[in-house]
């Protein structure tokens, strides 16, 4: 491995959409069937290789309960990706998708990179009749917002769950990359001003000196006092 990279990566989205069991699948690889709602913010954590580079993401995954909004607010403006989820079988979900976008966009970095998952595929396997919001409305909200990619999923069987990260943590890989290329072209800057001695250490050099100088007087005054001349030696 080259180096180790860190990304912090927010999950949001309604209560009740699988914020929590996407987070579970993707770091266990297990499945809970009960909602429990999510207090506050959960955290977890996966390495996840892209190519020859480790990254490690620290997820936060926030509550969809509009009681903890104002904790969760708080969690955006250091994140480097949200991942946006919805439940496709459930179509208000989708609908509030609107309203978490304004969310991000009032909160967190304004290059922030942002990724929509549509939740629970495995429950329109059998038939259409509980979908509730296409794959081509999905595609076209991501499109349409500028989001950085779009992946229907599902937490209980686990389809497109690893795919989904996989491809969110290759975005945020490559925009790192930019970033770290122009920040490397845009300051070959020298600095040609004499170098001053810090002001730290000039005082430490001034007191030494000090001490120095009032070990000598020291030692005069001994010396007249014991015996009465100074004897240089
Ligand atoms: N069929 C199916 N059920 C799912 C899926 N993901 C989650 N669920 C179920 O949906 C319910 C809610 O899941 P959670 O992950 O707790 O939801 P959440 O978004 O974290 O909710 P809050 O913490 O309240 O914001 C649970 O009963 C899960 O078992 C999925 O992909 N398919
Ligand atoms: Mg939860």
């Amino acid at each position: 491995m080259d180096q180790d990279i860190l990304f912090r990566v927010i999950i949001v989205g309604d209560t009740g959409v699988g914020k929590s069991c996407i987070l579970l699948r993707f770091s266990e690889n297990t499945f809970n069937e009960q909602h429990n709602v999510t207090i506050g913010v959960e955290f977890g954590s996966k390495s996840i290789d892209i190519g020859n580079t480790a990254i490690k993401l620290q997820i936060w995954d926030t509550a969809g309960q509009e009681s903890f909004r104002s904790i969760t607010r708080s969690f955006y403006r250091r994140a480097d990706g949200v991942l946006l989820v919805y439940d496709i079988t459930a179509r208000h979900t989708f609908e509030n998708c609107k309203f978490w976008l304004d969310e991000i966009r009032q909160n967190a970095a304004s290059d922030v990179i942002i990724y929509l998952v549509g939740n629970q595929i495995d429950l329109v396997t059998a038939g259409k009749e509980n979908r509730e919001v296409t794959l081509e409305e999905g595609l076209e909200f991501a499109k349409k917002n500028n989001l950085g990619g779009f992946k229907e999923t599902s937490a209980r069987s686990g389809i497109n769950v690893q795919e989904a990260f996989t491809e969110f943590c290759s975005i945020l890989f490559n925009r790192w990359k930019e970033h770290k290329d122009v920040q490397v072209i845009e300051k070959p800057k020298i600095d040609l001003r004499p170098v001053s001695k810090p002001k730290k250490k000039r005082r430490c050099y001034i007191l030494h000196n000090l001490y120095i100088l009032c070990n000598i007087i020291l030692f005069i005054i001994r010396e007249i006092i014991f015996y009465g001349n100074i004897r240089i030696l």
